[in-house]
C-alpha cells in the first residue's frame, strides 16, 4: 500500500468546479471523493466527477493520432504523421484561400482548460480569421449581449447572493440538477433551501415541475414566453411605484426610457402569452420589491429562446430597479484572483458588432460568431469560405442547432482537425482526431469558474496523473499545429512580433503572470502572502480569499463611461417591439418544446461511462397527459416530433409534471462513431429539431434558439 497517495484537485466537468481528493495508486486514480476543506465547494462532489477516473481508463478513449481512412474507418497513426499532414494540407488551404478560410471552434470542456482557452483563441487571432465559433453562443451569448448593453463590457457577470437573500426568483434554471451556472455557489440546494428556513421565498418559473421547482413554489410558464413575464413583472413594478428610487439615481441612466419600454407589456397579453395570471405576476412583482433583499436568476430556460438578450436586460433590470444591485441578498461580483474580464477588456478581445460574419451578416461577439451560422459558410462559395477547422471538445453536431445540416457541411472541408478523446457525432467527420489529456492529467486552474465563486477561492493544480497512451494537452496540439504554419497563438497583441524573434511565452506563463499583478498576486515579492502558479501549486486543495463577494464595487466592476448601469437602449426598444409583433401561435405545430437536462449526463457527453448509465438510460421527451391524449400517444410509445425544421422519434414518457402546452425533450442523446456505450442507448438528436436561419435565432447576441420550438407530436 506503500505507493498509494492522495492529491487534491477539482471536478472539471461543470462549472461548480468542487473540490476532490483523488487517491492515486502505480500513477492510476482509483478513487475520488470530495474535499471538505474546500472554501466554496465544501465536500460537495456529484455522481459524475467521482466517477471520472473511469472515463480516463475507457476503452473506447482516443489515445492516439488517429487518421480517418476513405471508408470512414481511423487508424492509429503518429504525432509526426498528423503534424506533417495536418501542416502541409493547412498550408496549401492558407496559399490557395487565405487564412480567412481556416477557423476554430471549441466547446464546453475548454472553461476548465485555461490553457487551451488561451491558445485557441490565440489561434483565430493570430490568423485575423473570423472563423471563431465556440459554444459560447449555443450557451451564454445572450448574457455577454446584455452586459455589453447594460455594463458596458460583455464579461460583467452580475451573481445572485442566494446565502444572502430574502427572495429568489429562479427562471429558466434548474440548479438542484445543474448546480448552478454563471454562479458558482458550492452546496447549492442547501444553499437554496435555506431561503425558506429563514423566512423568504424561492419562485421557480419553469414549464416542467423540475427537481429545484419541486422544493420550492413552483410557477409553470409556456416555453419561450420568458420576456413576457420579466416585462410585465417591471410594468407592474413602475405602475404601483416600487422602484427604489434613491438607489437608481445613483446606479444607473435611462430609467425614464425604460419605464416607456415596460409600456410595451400589457399585462393580459403577458398573461395569456406566459399562461400565468396576471394576478399571480402582479403577486411576484409585489414580493420582489418588498422583499427586504431579492436577487433575480436566469439560465438555459431564458438563455436559449428567440429574444434571449431582452430576457437577461429585463432580468437584471428587475433586481436593478428594486435597489437589490451591488448589495448583499441581491446581485453581487465576483472577486477572482485572476481578472480575465478585466484583461479580455484591455487587450480588445471583449466587444460586440465590431464586424459582421461573411454569408448571414451577424454580429461578433468577443471575437466570435454564432454556430448557427457554420454550416452556411461552410457550404456558401466565396472569399473566406469555410474550409478547414480545428475544433477542440466541442460536439456540436448534437450540441449545436441544426445537427443534420452540420454533419453534412463537416464532410465537405478540405481539412476538420478534432481534438477529442472520443469519435463522437462530430469528430468522426475529422480528418484527424487528436488525443487530449482529460483534467485529472494536465495542469488546472479554474480560469472563468474562479470569477463567480460566491466564495472567492484560488486553486491551482498539477497533473493528478499523467497523460495515458500518447493523449497530449490540448494547448500543446494547438501550438504544434501553430508552428507548421509559422503562427503564434496568442490573443496578446506583440505575441507575433514577439514570435518571429523566437520568444514564445507558455499559457502558464502568462496567467501566472496576471496572477502575480492581481488583487491577490504577490506582485513579485512585493505583498506579502500574495500568491502565484507556484505557491498555489504546492498547496493542497484551494486557498479561501474571502468568506462572500465584496459589495459596493459597482463603479470599480462596471465598464460603461459613466460607471452607471445603462437601463436606456434602443437595441432593447426595438427587440421588444419585435416581440410584440411577432406571432405567436402555430396551428400546424401547436406545442412548445423545451431542453430537458439530466443528472447524470453533460450535455452531450459522459453517456460511455458504464456507472453513470446504469439503470437503462436512454433519451425520452415528457408530455402532459391532457397534451398526450389529444395528440393520441401513450405513456412509453415511440413519437415522432416534429418542428418545422425536422422530425425525430423518440420514446414519450407521460408525466404531469409538464405544464400543458409544451413537451420536453432530453438534449444531448442520438450518439454514433466510436463511443460504444453511449451510441447503443440510441435516442435522437434534440437539435434535429431546432433552426440554423439567422433570423430566427437571438438577434442582439446571436445565441441559438433551442427553447420554445414549435413542435407536433404524433403517434408513430
Ligand atoms: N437542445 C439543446 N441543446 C443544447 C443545450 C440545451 O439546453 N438544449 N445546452 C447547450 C449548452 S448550455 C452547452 S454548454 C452546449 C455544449 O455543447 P459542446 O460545447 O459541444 O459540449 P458537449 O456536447 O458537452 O461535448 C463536449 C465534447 O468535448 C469532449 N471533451 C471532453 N473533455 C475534453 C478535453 O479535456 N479535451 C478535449 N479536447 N475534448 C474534451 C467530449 O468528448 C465531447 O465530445 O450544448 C448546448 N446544446
Ligand atoms: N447534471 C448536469 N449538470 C449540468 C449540465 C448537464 O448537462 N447535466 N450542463 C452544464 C451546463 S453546460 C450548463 S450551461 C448548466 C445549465 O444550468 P441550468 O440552466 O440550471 O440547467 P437546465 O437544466 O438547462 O435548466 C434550464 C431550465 O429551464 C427550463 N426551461 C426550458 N425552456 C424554458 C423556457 O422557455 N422558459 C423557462 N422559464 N424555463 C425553461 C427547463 O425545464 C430547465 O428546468 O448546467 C451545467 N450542469
Ligand atoms: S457538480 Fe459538476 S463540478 Fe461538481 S462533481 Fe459534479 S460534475 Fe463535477
Ligand atoms: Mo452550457
Amino acid at each position: 500500500m506503500s505507493n498509494v497517495i492522495e492529491k487534491k484537485t477539482f471536478c472539471g466537468i461543470c462549472e461548480s468546479s468542487c473540490g476532490l481528493i483523488a487517491t492515486v495508486e502505480a500513477n492510476e486514480v482509483v478513487d475520488l471523493r470530495p474535499d471538505p476543506d474546500h472554501p466554496a465547494t465544501r465536500g460537495f462532489a456529484c455522481s459524475k466527477g467521482v466517477q471520472f477516473h473511469h472515463v480516463v481508463a475507457d476503452p473506447d478513449r482516443v489515445l492516439y493520432p488517429m487518421r480517418r481512412l476513405p471508408d470512414g474507418r481511423f487508424e492509429r497513426s503518429t504525432w509526426q504523421s498528423a503534424f506533417d499532414d495536418i501542416g502541409n494540407r493547412l498550408r496549401a488551404i492558407q496559399r490557395t484561400h487565405g487564412n480567412s478560410s481556416i477557423g476554430v471552434l471549441w466547446g464546453n470542456p475548454i472553461a476548465w482548460n485555461y490553457a487551451s482557452s488561451i491558445a485557441t483563441m490565440g489561434f483565430a487571432a493570430a490568423l485575423e480569421t473570423k472563423h471563431h465559433y465556440s459554444s459560447a453562443s449555443i450557451d451564454v451569448n445572450n448574457y455577454w449581449a446584455a452586459a455589453h448593453i447594460m455594463y458596458g463590457a460583455t464579461g460583467v457577470n452580475p451573481l445572485p447572493d442566494f446565502a444572502a437573500t430574502d427572495f429568489a426568483l429562479i427562471i429558466g434554471a434548474n440548479p438542484v440538477v445543474s448546480h448552478g451556472s454563471l454562479v458558482t455557489t458550492g452546496h447549492i440546494r442547501e444553499v437554496l433551501l435555506d431561503i425558506p428556513a429563514r423566512g423568504g421565498r424561492v419562485v421557480v418559473v419553469d414549464p416542467r415541475r423540475t427537481e429545484t421547482a419541486k422544493l420550492f413554489e413552483h410557477t409553470p410558464i409556456r416555453p419561450g414566453a420568458d420576456p413576457w413575464l420579466l416585462g410585465a413583472m417591471l410594468r407592474v413594478m413602475f405602475k404601483e411605484n416600487l422602484i427604489d428610487w434613491s438607489t437608481v439615481a445613483v446606479q444607473t441612466r435611462g430609467i425614464a426610457t425604460l419605464r416607456d419600454l415596460t409600456l410595451h407589456f400589457d399585462l393580459d397579453r403577458a398573461a395569456l402569452e406566459t399562461g400565468i395570471a396576471a394576478e399571480k405576476i402582479t403577486e411576484i412583482a409585489r414580493a420582489m420589491a418588498t422583499a427586504p433583499r431579492a436577487c433575480a436568476y436566469g439560465r438555459c430556460g431564458t438563455s436559449l429562446g428567440q429574444y434571449s438578450t431582452l430576457t437577461k436586460f429585463l432580468l437584471d433590470t428587475l433586481s436593478v430597479v428594486t435597489g437589490n444591485f451591488d448589495t448583499r441578498g441581491g446581485m453581487v461580483f465576483g472577486d477572482p484572483m485572476v481578472d480575465i474580464e478585466g484583461f479580455a477588456e484591455l487587450i480588445g478581445v471583449s466587444g460586440r458588432g465590431r464586424w459582421r460574419t461573411r454569408v448571414d451578416g451577424l454580429p461578433e461577439i468577443n471575437g466570435q460568431v454564432p454556430l448557427a451560422t457554420i454550416a452556411t459558410e461552410i457550404m456558401t462559395p466565396g472569399q473566406g469560405q469555410l474550409r478547414a477547422l480545428i475544433t477542440t471538445s466541442s460536439n456540436f453536431v448534437t450540441s449545436g442547432p441544426g445537427s443534420a445540416e452540420s454533419a453534412a457541411a463537416l464532410e465537405s472541408l478540405d481539412l476538420m482537425v478534432s481534438l477529442d478523446p472520443y469519435i463522437t457525432e462530430t469528430s468522426k467527420h475529422a480528418h484527424w482526431v487528436l488525443p487530449p489529456a482529460l483534467w485529472l492529467e494536465r495542469e488546472q486552474m479554474p480560469c472563468f469558474t474562479q470569477a463567480q465563486s460566491t466564495v472567492p477561492n484560488a486553486q491551482w493544480v498539477a497533473p493528478v496523473v499523467p497523460a495515458r497512451g500518447e493523449a497530449r494537452d490540448d494547448w500543446w496540439i494547438v501550438d504544434q499545429i501553430a508552428r507548421q504554419i509559422g503562427i503564434v497563438p496568442s490573443p496578446v497583441p506583440g505575441a507575433q512580433l514577439l514570435g518571429r524573434l523566437g520568444i514564445r511565452f507558455t499559457p502558464a506563463f502568462a496567467v501566472d503572470l496576471l496572477t502575480r499583478i492581481g488583487p491577490y498576486g504577490d506582485l513579485f515579492g512585493l505583498r506579502r502572502g500574495g500568491i502565484n502558479r507556484g505557491k498555489l501549486m504546492a498547496h493542497q486543495g484551494a486557498i479561501a480569499l474571502r468568506d462572500s463577494c465584496p459589495t459596493g464595487v459597482l463603479r470599480k466592476k462596471i465598464h460603461t463611461h459613466d460607471k452607471r448601469i445603462h437601463l436606456d437602449s434602443a437595441e432593447m426598444l426595438a427587440e421588444t417591439r419585435r416581440l410584440v409583433a411577432a406571432q405567436q401561435t402555430n396551428t400546424e405545430f401547436p406545442l412548445r418544446l423545451f431542453s430537458i437536462r439530466e443528472f447524470r449526463s453533460h450535455n452531450s457527453w459522459l453517456h460511455n461511462v458504464p456507472k453513470l448509465m446504469a439503470g437503462q438510460r436512454r433519451c425520452r421527451a415528457m408530455i402532459n397527459p391532457t397534451d398526450a391524449e389529444t395528440a393520441g400517444v401513450h405513456d412509453r410509445d415511440e413519437v415522432a416530433i416534429s418542428s418545422p425544421w425536422g422530425r425525430i422519434v423518440v420514446p414519450i414518457e407521460v408525466n404531469e409534471e409538464v405544464s400543458p402546452g409544451s413537451v420536453g425533450l432530453t438534449q444531448g442523446w442520438g450518439h454514433s462513431g466510436g463511443w460504444s456505450i453511449a451510441t447503443a442507448a440510441g435516442g435522437a438528436s434534440y437539435n434535429d429539431l431546432t433552426p440554423v436561419d439567422p433570423d430566427l435565432i437571438d438577434r442582439p447576441s446571436g445565441n441559438a434558439y433551442f427553447n420554445g420550438i414549435p413542435v407536433a407530436v404524433a403517434a408513430q
